[in-house]
């Protein structure tokens, strides 16, 4: 794995796509930052797979601009293939990675139950990080004064919706 820091200026023309040099052909580069679980996911994933890649620390946040010219939708991860398509959602990603990969290597079972075990444990730990992502967004991003609470600042977390507060706790009681 590769890091490349340094961004590139994508044909603005053709948002959606990157542009491929000689020197990137037949890598798939994987952008987004490392803090996100579902950049790692993927990350980890490709790893395993044996699938090479280069990764580019662009945050959504902080390289927002660098990140919408390579994606204008701003998610990560997102993914550019070698032909300089773009995917995003790490299930989606994964999905392409695994036929990449296939028939030499899953990181699926093949077995009914199995997988379907398995499908409930990714599903289970996807919503974790989906509600514990929110609860940061709103505690850390979010201005105060566009809050969905009421009354002081300190006490803003009691009127978010009862899900949101639940869930990460009860993914973890659920785990298999
Ligand atoms: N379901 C998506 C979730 C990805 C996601 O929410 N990524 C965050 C970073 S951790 C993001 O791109 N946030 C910026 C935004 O949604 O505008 C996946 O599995 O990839």
């Amino acid at each position: 794995m590769r890091e490349v820091r340094r961004g590139r200026t994508c044909d603005p023309r053709f948002p959606a796509q990157a542009p491929v040099t000689d020197q990137l052909r037949g890598f798939v580069q994987l952008i987004g930052m490392l803090d996100s679980p579902y950049v790692r996911r993927v990350a980890v994933s490709l790893q395993l797979l044996g699938l090479p890649f280069e990764h580019r620390s662009i945050s959504v946040f902080s390289t927002f601009e660098q990140f919408r010219r390579i994606n204008p939708v701003v998610k990560a991860p997102s993914l550019v293939c070698d032909d300089g398509t773009v995917l995003m959602d790490s299930t989606l990603i994964l999905e392409y990675a695994e036929n990449l990969a296939a028939p030499r290597k899953s990181l699926m079972p093949a077995g009914t139950s199995e997988r379907r075990q398995a499908l409930r444990v990714i599903g289970l730990a996807l919503a974790a990080c989906e509600k514990s992502i929110q609860i940061i967004y709103e505690r850390n991003l979010r201005p105060v004064e566009s809050c969905i609470s009421h009354g002081s600042p300190g006490s803003r977390v009691s009127s978010w919706p009862r899900t949101t507060r639940s869930s990460p706790r009860f993914c973890a009681n659920l785990w298999p």
